[in-house]
């Protein structure tokens, strides 16, 4: 067979930008698993006689919708529902759901890419893919969220199904709404099956999988600790978001020892010298998840510092970063301000919350740093594990997920290693690098043995 030279980045990115415009949030996905990439194939040059990348970066399939429902005054309100079904060559399309009002097809054509490479690093059997609607859950009533679950499933339901892709929840979208989507399958297509993953445990819900994101991104900055004689133990740890990610990575630096310092939603960060302690994360929890509050609140009832319009907290000095609220919440000057603080490591709960200019300059610095197809990957096992135990028709103890996530965990750490090293270094390790490479060469590889298609 034979194909022209590999292209430059620039050459790549060129194509991708004609192909997407006006998508700012897919083109930086691509661009960067990109870079690390293409200089991959062209050691490696029968990837690029198959076209294995620019496959890569175009979706299998994207549906968008309508998505009618009344709210509580009767008002009928239309909303637009997305799946972007990315590439299901090594399981089926898997991936969340987001309800957020910035959400649109770039946002969701971005998660979808880079669930696809997590997805791959997991070493479970799961394709790519991500969904949502630009419905915004903040002051909707229980039985407005409901309605709206509900509408949105009435076309999902369409192009899901446990064998086919099974979504889950992301921001804007917990237990309460993946019942609620769960229960509208069901009574549509009569058929109980683990089509979503994130379900409540009296249905076929998984142990832990309301805390294996956070848990993961601690178990990953343990990984690269470890693997430098180090560890978390009395570190300050500064995280954004309190909402499902960020509660549980706070959770587990206080297993390990840590100090987690701040918490954040989008109107400002809470900063509390004395730290975040299990009781004081007790009162994030019910605020955020029950009551659905802002974390403004945190400081009136503890005495902390609040920073209000929306500032984010990589102003205050710690040793470690845990960015676990949205994509591009970290750019080149917070990245100066932590570095000139003494940051030691990143590891990334949330998707592409760091810019990737802030990414090099940290890395230059010899800062640690655990990309999200890497360090948030522990969510996204635990589905698997959870559509795993519904094929079966069983529940595994929770014992065994702790341990299966932990290894799981460790074990996207080495993969990540094996492909990152970085040349004249000892010690450091390039996981972003690492993680794209890794990602890269599953997917392809199972690609390639399927033809093309
Ligand atoms: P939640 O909805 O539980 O929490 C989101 C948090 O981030 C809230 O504190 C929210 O504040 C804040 N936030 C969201 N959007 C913005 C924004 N535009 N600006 C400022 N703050 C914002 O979501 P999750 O915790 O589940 O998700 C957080 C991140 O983790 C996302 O990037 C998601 O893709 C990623 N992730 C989630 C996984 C999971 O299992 N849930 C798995 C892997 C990754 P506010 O309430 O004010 O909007
Ligand atoms: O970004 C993610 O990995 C998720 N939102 C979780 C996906 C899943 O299918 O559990």
């Amino acid at each position: 067979m034979s194909r022209e030279k590999v292209p430059t980045h620039d050459e790549f990115m060129s194509g991708v930008e004609k192909r997407n415009p006006g998508q700012p949030e897919f083109i930086q996905a691509v661009y960067e698993v990109a870079a690390d990439v293409l200089p991959f194939i062209e050691e490696h040059p029968h990837y690029n006689e198959l076209q294995l990348l620019e496959r890569m970066a175009e979706p299998e399939r994207a549906v968008s919708f309508r998505v009618t429902w009344q709210d509580d005054l009767g008002n009928i309100r239309v909303n637009r529902g997305y799946r972007i079904q990315h590439n299901n060559s090594i399981g089926p399309y898997k991936g969340g759901i987001r309800f957020h009002p910035s959400v649109n097809q770039s946002v969701l054509k971005f998660l979808a890419f880079e669930q696809t490479f997590k997805n791959a690093l997991t070493g479970l059997p799961m394709g790519g893919g991500k969904g949502g609607s630009n419905f915004n859950p903040k002051g909707k009533s229980e039985f407005e969220t409901m309605r709206f679950c509900q509408a949105f499933m009435n076309e999902l339901y369409r192009h899901i199904g446990e064998d086919t892709d099974i979504p889950a929840g992301d921001i804007g979208v917990g237990g309460r709404e993946i019942g609620y989507m769960f229960g509208q399958f069901k009574k549509i297509t009569n058929r109980f099956v683990g089509v979503l993953t994130g379900k409540g445990m009296d249905f076929g819900g998984s142990p832990i999988r309301t805390e294996a994101t956070g848990y993961g991104a601690v178990y990953f900055m343990e990984a690269m600790l470890r693997n430098i004689n180090q560890d978390l133990e009395g570190a300050t740890c500064v995280v954004s978001g309190s909402g499902n990610v960020a509660q549980h990575a706070i959770e587990k630096i206080l297993h390990l020892n840590g100090k987690p310092l701040t918490a954040s939603d989008s109107s400002g960060f809470i900063y509390d010298k004395d730290g975040i302690d299990l009781e004081k994360l007790q009162f994030i929890k019910d605020l955020k998840t029950t009551r659905r509050g802002r974390i403004a609140e945190y400081a009136e009832k503890f005495g902390a510092e609040f920073h209000d319009g929306g500032a984010k907290p990589w102003s205050v000095p710690c040793d470690f970063a845990f960015p676990c609220a949205t994509q591009n919440e970290l750019d080149i000057d917070d990245a100066k301000m932590l570095v000139s603080n003494g940051l030691r490591g990143v590891a990334e709960g949330a998707n592409m919350p760091t810019s990737a200019d802030a990414i090099h300059h940290m890395q230059a610095a010899r800062v640690l740093f655990a990309p999200g197809k890497a360090a948030n990957a522990g969510g996204v096992a635990v589905s698997g594990l959870e559509m795993s135990q519904n094929s079966g028709r069983i529940t595994w103890s929770e014992e065994e997920l702790q341990r299966l996530l932990k290894q799981i965990m460790n074990d996207i750490h080495d993969r990540c290693a094996r492909y990152g090293q970085v040349e004249g270094e000892k010690e450091y390790l390039d996981y972003v690098k690492g993680a794209n490479i890794a990602g890269f060469v599953k997917v392809a590889g199972a690609m390639a043995a399927q033809g093309v298609v």
